[in-house]
């Protein structure tokens, strides 16, 4: 297979990072095509924790190509960081990282925006990482997004900024009531000072995947975020500002979708949501308590404590639907170890009613009743298991549980977090 995504099926933070990392070994380049320093993604490699925010976790591979796709929103400074983190752990990017020219920068305002956004919102805010990730998309849809090829033509792009500089204090001052002036020597000379020090990685990435697609080298999409954090098919408003189920693949890195071979999602064996929005199986109670010390569910970006609850089989139907998964990987089996009766959610009712589709609006879903079906815990450390004979008998009944409701095999299981902490079923 020479094209394989990753995607995550709920609210983020499945453990995405690990399972890339595993299956990132079996591909030439990784590929993001979203978001921007909102992600957090950890890998565990040899025993070190590496936090990444922006970087593919491939960077950490020698001999691996990553690729910032035309379809994120970059903050120039915490690509810096990444990339001079990288090399103090020994690893050098040159020839290997490949930033798009026509992704979008991400500018001190945008999170001066963001901060002002949510606050004006209060109760209602959506909880954002205030990374500046949606006014940034914001000024792309509305056309007066800088991309980083402008940055290439020092007139214009001044012009670009003036202008943007203007815009944003005017909207923070009236709209927001939030009274900001921006230095335009200061953002200008920082921007052409970060530019010129990534400017060596920056490259029409459109040309260079389908190059390399067609030549038959083996590409590994790698999303942020999760289907339901999606613009479009997630729990809008709650929601990030880019595509971040399978269908951002295509217009995030300029390839069609006839090159999208192979689609997995990503699955928590329960279930997490960080910031606000409807969260029907969230336990607020001491089993939420027990899954989040368990988990370890505190945000990697910005170190908030996670939502925690039961696993949401019919929110991970709906993505399996949409994002049309070949496979779902299910990681984080071992936190389940310490419960004795496992909870997983298979249906919603509403008003009363079974419903037979998951509901498009924040609202509806905020008032769901879930339905569960209650399995047997395992009660033993499932921790390190590395094949599939040697799991308890019921977390493999939890597994084709799983299985038959979805309609797609688990063809991998994450029962720790280390690389090796991995049951491959195929
Ligand atoms: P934003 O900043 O505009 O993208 O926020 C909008 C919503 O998207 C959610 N979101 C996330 N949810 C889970 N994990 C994310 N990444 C970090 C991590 C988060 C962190 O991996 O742990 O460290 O807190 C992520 N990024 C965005 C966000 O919570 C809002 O609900
Ligand atoms: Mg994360």
């Amino acid at each position: 297979m020479a094209t394989l995504a990753i995607v995550g099926t709920q609210w983020g933070d499945e453990g995405k990072g690990k399972i890339v990392d595993i299956l990132s070994l079996e591909a030439d380049y990784i590929v993001r095509f979203q978001g921007g320093n909102n992600a957090g993604h950890t890998v565990v490699i040899n025993g070190n924790k590496y936090i990444l925010h922006l970087l593919p976790s491939g960077i950490l591979h020698d001999d691996k190509k990553c690729v910032l796709g035309n379809g994120m929103v970059i903050d120039l400074e915490g690509l810096l960081n990444e990339i001079e983190f990288i090399k103090r752990v020994g690893k050098s990017p040159e020839g290997r990282l490949f930033v798009s020219e026509r992704a979008h920068v991400i500018f001190p305002y945008h999170k001066e925006l963001d901060a002002a956004s949510e606050k004006l919102k209060g109760d209602g805010s959506i909880g954002t990482t205030l990374k500046g990730i949606g006014p940034a998309y914001k000024d792309k849809a509305g056309r007066v997004g800088i991309r980083i090829s402008d940055l290439k033509n020092e007139e214009s792009f001044k012009e670009k900024l003036k202008w943007n500089l203007r815009e944003k204090e005017l909207t923070l001052k009236y709209v927001y009531n939030y009274p900001v002036s921006f230095d335009f020597d200061r953002i200008y000379s920082t921007t052409m000072r970060l530019y010129e020090k990534i400017e060596e990685f920056v490259c029409d990435t459109v040309s260079l995947l389908n190059r390399e697609i067609d030549s038959g080298r083996r590409v590994l999409f790698e999303g942020a975020q999760a289907t339901l954090l999606d613009i479009d098919v997630g729990t809008y408003p709650f929601v990030t500002s880019s595509n971040s189920s399978a269908l951002g693949i295509s217009a995030g890195a300029g390839v069609s979708p006839k090159k999208v071979e192979k689609i997995y999602g990503i699955a928590k064996a329960y279930t997490t949501r960080v910031g606000g929005g409807p969260f029907p199986t969230e336990l607020k109670d001491s089993l939420g308590e027990l899954l989040r010390a368990r988990g370890h569910e505190y945000g990697s970006t910005t170190g908030r404590p996670r939502r925690c609850g039961w696993l949401d089989l019919f929110a991970v139907k709906f993505s399996t639907m949409v994002n049309h998964l070949d496979g779902v990987v299910i990681t984080k089996l071992d936190v389940l170890d310490a419960f004795d009766e496992i909870k997983v959610c298979v249906g919603y009712e509403l008003d009363g009613e079974v419903i037979e589709r998951f509901p498009s609006t924040a609202e509806e879903l905020s008032r769901v009743r879930p339905i569960y079906q209650t399995l047997p815990g395992w009660k033993t450390e499932t921790t390190h298991i590395k094949k599939w004979e040697e799991l308890p008998k019921e977390a493999k009944n939890f597994i084709r549980f799983i299985e038959d409701y979805l309609g797609v095999p688990v063809p991998i299981i994450s029962t720790g977090p280390q690389r090796d902490e991995t049951i491959l079923r195929s």
